[in-house]
């Protein structure tokens, strides 16, 4: 959940476990606790001896809106994009309880000074937004964007030489990148397509052979495939696959439950939003839906 401010985390949400705002989430659909809708697994970070206030719902605290998130299909690890204010983009690996720094941090620079923050666990890798501050990276070669779309560690057969490799792109930009993670090191970072047209390419899917798609705005599917050109590992072409055949795209996992939950505002003070269910029903509004949340990220 993206941390519900304007700009500037300004309520500094994204640091107090006593909101749900700018953090992952993790409930149990199936259960019902105390007065909520769901449960709240046992096993969460903060459900068992949670501090004063605390929801305890968090899996993870610190992010500012995560553009997508998903499992590593082989190893269960969780990947994220998580879109920056105004100089930062950066991929997480998100672990239990774990802190990522928003908005003390933004990427690996300081943001905010009064704002209290412990053990912040640093990004995977950041980019910058312009190539002037790309100087200030710690990975000052790997290209500038505006707003991360996380996707994908390829587990697919048909590029082999993706295996493993954790596929994320700039909806601003128009490129796409892979890098590897090993051991706790990165290992290799690169552009795998670049120069596809600015906010065209809203979302990455899965299938159930693991292999990747994005999803354009022109309402077609495209497929990520080996690329001929050195310099680019892969592309993407037009695919034949119809949507909802056996590709799983980010926002299906969403709004493929018993009902959808909007974001509306509290009149409470305390708690700047709440959560309802929505009129507009399951599934049907999936497009425009994700076309109204993506533009409130850039
Ligand atoms: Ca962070």
């Amino acid at each position: 959940m993206g941390d519900g401010g304007l700009a500037d985390d300004p309520h500094n949400l994204g640091q107090s476990l006593n909101f749900l705002q700018g953090k992952i989430l993790r409930i149990d659909v199936n259960g019902r606790d105390y007065k909520l809708q769901y449960g709240i697994p046992k096993d969460n970070p903060f459900a068992a001896k949670p501090p004063d206030g605390c929801r305890t719902e968090i899996w993870a605290y610190g992010l500012r809106n995560v553009w997508r998130m998903s499992f590593d299909r082989e190893t269960g690890e969780l990947w994220a994009g998580d879109v920056g204010q105004r100089k930062w983009e950066e991929v997480d690996l998100i672990v239990k309880g774990g802190n990522y720094g928003w908005s003390a941090r933004e990427g690996f620079h300081l943001f905010k000074e009064n704002v209290k923050m412990t053990n912040a666990i640093d990004p995977v890798i950041e980019y910058a937004h312009t190539p002037a501050l790309a100087k200030e990276s710690r990975f000052p070669d790997h290209g500038v964007g505006l707003s991360i779309t996380g996707g994908f560690v390829y587990r697919g057969s048909k590029i082999p030489k993706l295996r493993g490799v954790y596929i994320y792109a700039d909806y601003m930009a128009g490129t796409i990148w892979g890098l590897r993670y090993e051991g706790g090191k990165l290992t290799a970072d690169e552009v795998l397509v670049k120069g596809i047209p600015r906010g065209a390419y809203p979302v990455f899917g899965q299938d159930s052979e693991g292999e990747i798609y994005a999803l354009a705005f022109d309402g077609r599917v495209y497929q990520i495939v080996e690329g001929k050109a050195e310099p680019e590992a892969a592309k993407l072409i037009r695919s034949s696959r119809v949507l909802a055949a056996d590709i799983r795209f980010h926002w299906f996992n969403a709004t493929c439950c018993a009902e959808m939950i909007q974001f509306t505002r509290s009149p409470m003070e305390t708690t700047p939003m709440t959560l309802s269910p929505s009129r507009t029903g399951r599934c049907r509004t999936r497009f425009s839906v994700m076309r109204r949340i993506q533009s409130s990220t850039v």
